[in-house]
C-alpha cells in the first residue's frame, strides 16, 4: 500500500523513464527495433523492477495512466527524431491487460499517434495471452489496431495456457519466442524441437518471429540455422537510457 501511494505520484514527481532495447536482424547485425521498458527510480524504493510494480500498478489500475504516459513519451521521442532526420525505427510497447481492454485503447493510440504525427508503423503493441481472455473483445480490439496500421506482437509466446486457434482468428502480426526457450537452447532436445516448430509455424502463418533473451552467441547460430531473423538479448545490448540509444545508434 506504501508502494502504491508513491507510484501513484510517480509521473507527477518525474520518477519514471524508458529505457530502449535494440531487436536485431541476427542476419546482418542491424537494429530492426527497439522495446520500451519502463524504469522507475523512487525517492524512497530507489530503483524498483517492473517485474514489482507493474502487478501494483495493474490491480490498483494506476497501470492506465501509465500506460498512457508511456505511449505518449513514445510517441514523442519519434517526433523528435523525425524532426533531426534519424532513420525511422519502429518501437514496441509492453501493453497491460487492463490497459488492452480499457475502452477506447486503439482511439487512445491513434489520438497520440497524430499528436506527434507519427506514422503507425512506427509502433508496435505488445501483449500477451492474458490479455485474450474474451473473444469478441479481443477480436474487435485487434482489428481496430489492424486497421489503424500499427503492429501487434504476442509477448512471451508458448507460456500461457490459451489455445493455438487465436493465431488463425486474430489480426496478430509478430510471435516473440519467450527467453525461457532460448535459455534451453543446447540444453534441452525437447525445447530445441518446440523453438523449430514455432520458428516454422510463425513463417507459414506468414508471422513475423523475434527470439528474446538471447545470451550467447551459441544461441544465435542455433535460431540462424533455423530460420529466426530477428532477437533481442544481453548479448546485443540491455535496455538503454533513450540518451545512450540516441548517442549510439543515431549520432555518429
Ligand atoms: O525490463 P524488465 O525485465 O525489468 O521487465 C520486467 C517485466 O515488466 C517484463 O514482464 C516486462 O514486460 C514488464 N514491463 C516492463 N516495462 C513495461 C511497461 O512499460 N508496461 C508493461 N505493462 N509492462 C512492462
Ligand atoms: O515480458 P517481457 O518479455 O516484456 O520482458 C522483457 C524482460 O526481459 C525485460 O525485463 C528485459 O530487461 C529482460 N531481458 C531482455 N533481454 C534479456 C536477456 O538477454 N536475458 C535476460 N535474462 N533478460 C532479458
Ligand atoms: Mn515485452
Ligand atoms: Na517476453
Amino acid at each position: 500500500a506504501l508502494m502504491e501511494a508513491h507510484l501513484r505520484r510517480a509521473i507527477e514527481f518525474n520518477e519514471l523513464s524508458i529505457h530502449l532495447q535494440p531487436q536485431m536482424d541476427l542476419t546482418n547485425n542491424s537494429i530492426n527495433s527497439f522495446e520500451a521498458l519502463l524504469r522507475w527510480n523512487n525517492r524512497k524504493f530507489g530503483f524498483v523492477s517492473p517485474a514489482q510494480f507493474i502487478p501494483i500498478a495493474e490491480a490498483s489500475g494506476l497501470i492506465i495512466e501509465i500506460g498512457d504516459w508511456i505511449i505518449d513519451e513514445v510517441c514523442r521521442y519519434q517526433k523528435e527524431w523525425q524532426m533531426k532526420g534519424y532513420r525511422p525505427v519502429r518501437i514496441a510497447v509492453n501493453i497491460s491487460p487492463k490497459q488492452f481492454r480499457k475502452e477506447n485503447f486503439a482511439r487512445k493510440i491513434e489520438a497520440a499517434l497524430k499528436k506527434y504525427s507519427v506514422p503507425p508503423k512506427l509502433l508496435e503493441v505488445e501483449i500477451t495471452e492474458s490479455s485474450m481472455t474474451n473473444v469478441h473483445e479481443t477480436f474487435s480490439i485487434l482489428t481496430e489496431l489492424k486497421q489503424l496500421g500499427v503492429y501487434v506482437s504476442v509477448d512471451d509466446f508458448g507460456t500461457g495456457y490459451s489455445s493455438l486457434s487465436y493465431l488463425k482468428r486474430y489480426p496478430i502480426d509478430i510471435i516473440k519466442i519467450d527467453q525461457s526457450f532460448i535459455a534451453d537452447i543446447a540444453k534441452d532436445d525437447k525445447n530445441e524441437a518446440i523453438i523449430k516448430a514455432i520458428i516454422s509455424m510463425s513463417h507459414n502463418l506468414g508471422l513475423e518471429v523475434i527470439a528474446e533473451g538471447i545470451e550467447e552467441p551459441s544461441q544465435v547460430d542455433f535460431l540462424k540455422r533455423h530460420r529466426c531473423q530477428k532477437g533481442q538479448g544481453y548479448l546485443y545490448n540491455k535496455p538503454l537510457p533513450v540518451e545512450t540509444i540516441v548517442e549510439q545508434y543515431f549520432v555518429s
